[in-house]
């Protein structure tokens, strides 16, 4: 297994939704041991602590505004910076968020560096919403969107260029919870998805095997894991602001993440949606921790 310098960014936003506490990820993730199990693999960590977040009451969001939109502007930027200079010094960019909005700023901040990333988004939702379909106004329902140059033109601009990603370069693992104008834009997009009912059908190693050869026949110059703690089952990570029952099982989502590392295809990575306010004395930290040693190759034997 090649040993990796692994960056790790902390984003400690709640600005892409209206729940407090998400903002508390990063130390979650810190506290449960990330550091610790990435070296015991033999990967030098570099800690670069936390991107600064302004501190302000999250409003509620007032009919179809975006909820937070400057700040969420704020955090994208800041976070696309440190990302591409991450990048830049050729280390392994791990960011911890936060809500899923922080995506946003990670693909800005990647997509100069890959002309066709790969994008393996592990969730519950499809994450495909625009100002016009959004049913809450919350941005960390819509950063595959943005990504894909769809959206609200100050969050697709960042770093001033458009789209991030290929829509046909993404595949969803995990979907339960899809509103109709998403279901549209997976349509339109040609976005690949597998839904909860073809990880019941096809079982995680097919579907792991499909998505892994259907990037690879792309030709994909990188690979980047999104990984929503959502995707799993509420029974398994409870800390999130938006649990949807019927999730992948603790030993579905390892499998994938070993089966990622085996495909020796990844170059970054983010955990987001983390809410120790919501969770069960860090229960979902500690399983993202676990399921970060099996994606950077963790072995038992
Ligand atoms: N699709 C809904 C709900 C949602 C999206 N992402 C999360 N929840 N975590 C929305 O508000 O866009
Ligand atoms: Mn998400
Ligand atoms: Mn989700």
């Amino acid at each position: 297994m090649n040993k990796k310098t692994i960056s790790i960014i902390g984003v400690p936003t709640d600005y892409g939704q209206a729940r407090r506490g998400v903002d508390m990820g990063p130390s979650a993730i810190r506290y449960a041991g990330v550091v610790e199990r990435l070296e015991a693999i033999g990967h030098t960590v570099q800690d670069q602590g936390d991107i600064r977040v302004s501190q302000k009451l999250v409003k509620a969001a007032i009919d179809k505004q975006l909820l937070n939109l400057e700040e969420v502007i704020d955090v994208s930027t800041s976070l696309a910076n440190r990302v591409h200079e991450v990048v830049a010094e050729k280390k392994f960019p791990l960011v911890f968020g936060g809500d899923h909005s922080i995506a946003i700023g990670t693909f800005a901040g990647l997509g100069e560096h890959y002309k066709n990333l790969g994008v393996i988004w592990f969730d519950a939702h499809a994450d495909l919403n625009t100002p016009d379909t959004t049913p809450s106004g919350n941005i960390h329902g819509m950063p595959l969107a943005v990504s894909i140059g769809i959206g609200d033109e100050r969050l697709v601009q960042i770093r001033k260029y458009a789209p991030k990603i290929k829509s046909k370069n993404i595949v969803i693992i995990g979907a339960r919870s899809v509103d109709p104008g998403e279901r549209e834009l997976i349509h339109e997009q040609g976005i690949k998805v597998y839904t909860m009912h073809e990880i019941d059908r096809l079982g995680m190693t097919r579907v792991m095997e499909n998505a892994l050869a259907y990037l690879k026949g792309l030709a994909v110059d990188g690979l980047h894991l999104s990984l929503d703690l959502d995707g799993l089952d509420p029974l398994y990570t409870p800390g999130v602001g938006t649990p949807v029952p019927g999730g992948m099982t603790y030993r579905e989502s390892h499998l994938a993440m070993e089966m990622l590392q085996e495909s020796g295809m990844l170059t970054s990575a983010e955990f987001v949606e983390v809410n120790p306010i919501l969770d069960e004395k860090n229960k979902t930290a500690d399983v993202a921790v676990a399921l970060i040693g099996s994606l950077f190759g963790e072995t038992l034997v």
